[in-house]
C-alpha cells in the first residue's frame, strides 16, 4: 500500500495525556540502533501473537491468536482506541513508538513474513498520539508532517525516514495488518483514501543555497569513522529543513566521502547504504 492519509480519528486529549504519561513507566526496547542519528528509537509491543513480550517481529508465534501485551494493558486509552478503530481480529502487531532529538537514515525495510502462512504483514499503519513542528517524515525526496489523530499506510519498502530534530516526544501507534480483500475490514471508520501524500502535510522546504551545500561538503575534511554518524545526522537534519534535490542525503555522502580520500570511509557509507537500502530491498524482493 503507497504512503497515504487514510482518515482521522477523534482523541480525547486528557486520557490520550494520562496514557502518554504511564507510558514513561515502561521500559522500551531500543532497537535498529545501526540507523539511528541521536537518541534511541524507542519501541514497547502492545499488542503481538499470544500476547507475548518482545522486540523482533519474527520471535513470535504466530500461530496464537494476537491479544495485548503487559505494556498494552498499562494504556486502557489506548487500548480503546484500539478496540475502537480497528478490527482487531486483522491486526498482528501493535507497537508504541516514541522518537525525540533524533533522525533515522534513510532506509528500506523488509516485508517481514508470518511464518504459518508466509503471507507478508501486508499492510504498515500509523496513528499519530502525539506531535509537532520538529516531527517529519521523509519519502523518496519527499518531506512531510502526520498529524495528531491522523491514521496513515507507510509503503516502507520505499526510501524512508523519521526524525525529531527538537525536544518534542514524538509518540505514534505503529500497527502492522494483515491482507484482507477490502481494505475498508480493517477499520470500523470509512477510509478516504488521499491517494498519495497530501500537499497540505507537505513541508515546505526552501531549496538549499549553494554555501550551506559547499559547507556539508566540506566536512569532507574532517570525516572520519568516529564522527561519521554525526555528519550523516547533520545532513539528515538538513534534509528535513532544506531541498537539496534528488536522494540529497546519500548522494551528499557520497561526495564528502569520496572528497575525503579516505578509502575505509568510502567503504563505510557504501556498505551502510547497502545494508540499509539495497540489502533490505533485495530480500524484499526475494521473499
Ligand atoms: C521505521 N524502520 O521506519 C523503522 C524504524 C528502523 C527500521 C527503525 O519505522
Ligand atoms: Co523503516
Amino acid at each position: 500500500m503507497r504512503t497515504q492519509l487514510i482518515n482521522k480519528i477523534e482523541l480525547d486529549r486528557e486520557r490520550l495525556l494520562e496514557d502518554l504519561e504511564r507510558s514513561l513507566e515502561i521500559n522500551f526496547a531500543e532497537p535498529y540502533d545501526e540507523f539511528v542519528c541521536g537518541r534511541p528509537w524507542k519501541s514497547a509491543m502492545l499488542m503481538a501473537p499470544g500476547g507475548g513480550e518482545g522486540g523482533v517481529l519474527s520471535d513470535f508465534d504466530h500461530s496464537k491468536r494476537t491479544a495485548f501485551t503487559a505494556d498494552g494493558e498499562r494504556l486502557p486509552y489506548v487500548q480503546e482506541i484500539l478496540s475502537t478503530y480497528f478490527n482487531l481480529e486483522h491486526v498482528t502487531f501493535v507497537r508504541l513508538i516514541a522518537l525525540s532529538n533524533s533522525v533515522l537514515i534513510p532506509h528500506c525495510d523488509y516485508v517481514e513474513l508470518d511464518d504459518t502462512s508466509k503471507q507478508r504483514i501486508a499492510h504498515r499503519v500509523h496513528v499519530v498520539l502525539s506531535t509537532a513542528e520538529d516531527a517529519m517524515f521523509n519519502e523518496s525526496d519527499s518531506v512531510y508532517r502526520m498529524k495528531e489523530g491522523e491514521v496513515w499506510f507507510i509503503d516502507v519498502t520505499r526510501p524512508h525516514s523519521a526524525g525529531v530534530v527538537g525536544d518534542t516526544r514524538r509518540v505514534h501507534l505503529l500497527i502492522d495488518v494483515a491482507d484482507v480483500d477490502d481494505i475498508e475490514d480493517l477499520f470500523t471508520f470509512t477510509c478516504e483514501l488521499s491517494g498519495g501524500i497530501p500537499d497540505a502535510n507537505l513541508c515546505d522546504r526552501p531549496a538549499l543555497g549553494d554555501a550551506e551545500r559547499d559547507g556539508l561538503l566540506s566536512l569532507s575534511s574532517i570525516i572520519d569513522e568516529e564522527n561519521m554518524m554525526q555528519i550523516m545526522a547533520l545532513v539528515v537534519k538538513k534534509h528535513y529543513r532544506k531541498d537539496g534535490g534528488h536522494n540529497f542525503v546519500w548522494n551528499t555522502m557520497s561526495e564528502i566521502a569520496a572528497r575525503s580520500g579516505n578509502e575505509a570511509i568510502v567503504k563505510t557509507v557504501e556498505d551502510l547504504y547497502r545494508h540499509t537500502n539495497i540489502a533490505r530491498s533485495e530480500s524484499a524482493l526475494a521473499s
